[in-house]
């Protein structure tokens, strides 16, 4: 009996010895007869690549294109996202120096990959880069009708009875 039990002990261990100094693959380590398998590998021999993308599914955030490596993937991440998982917001408002991007007090409105500013009396512009004349003076044309151009400059027109 007792060498019965010695032979069945020798062969479980032969079935579980899933591997030996060396034999576990892509860095991965073999302790207590098991590999233990650096982050992105599985298996008995850490030969199998993990899809990350199909497991994890989300793992690219915000809408990414998520692509499959060899031991890792890769995220593709939509304009205004950044980070390896795409989790970060660029803040479109900022210039690199960290200032708004919006003039003269302009409060700025961060979208998907683009900004627009909304711009305090008298600023006009995409960037509230421009004074309207026509709001900055008063009765700048007098009793005419004050109308400007795109750029804020002021044209007077006169009233025909008044000519
Ligand atoms: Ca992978």
């Amino acid at each position: 009996m007792g060498g019965n039990k010695r032979a069945n002990s020798h062969f479980r261990f032969c079935l579980d010895a899933a591997c030996t100094s060396g034999s576990c693959q892509n860095g991965g380590t073999c302790s207590n007869n098991k590999c233990s398998c650096k982050s992105g590998f599985t298996g008995n021999q850490c030969d199998v690549d993990v899809d990350e993308c199909n497991e994890f599914p989300g793992i690219c955030q915000n809408k990414a294109t998520c692509t499959n490596t060899k031991g890792s993937y890769a995220c593709t991440c939509r304009a205004a996202y950044t980070g390896t998982n795409c989790s970060i917001n660029i803040d479109g408002c900022k210039t690199d120096d960290g200032s708004s991007k919006c003039l003269n007090n302009g409060t700025c409105i961060d979208g998907e990959g683009e900004f627009s500013c909304k711009c305090q009396d008298p600023y006009i512009g995409s960037l509230c880069q421009w004074v309207d004349e026509c709001k900055n003076v008063k009765n700048l044309c007098g009793k005419g009708v004050c109308d400007k151009h795109r750029n804020g400059s002021a044209i007077c027109r006169c009233n025909r009875s008044r000519v």
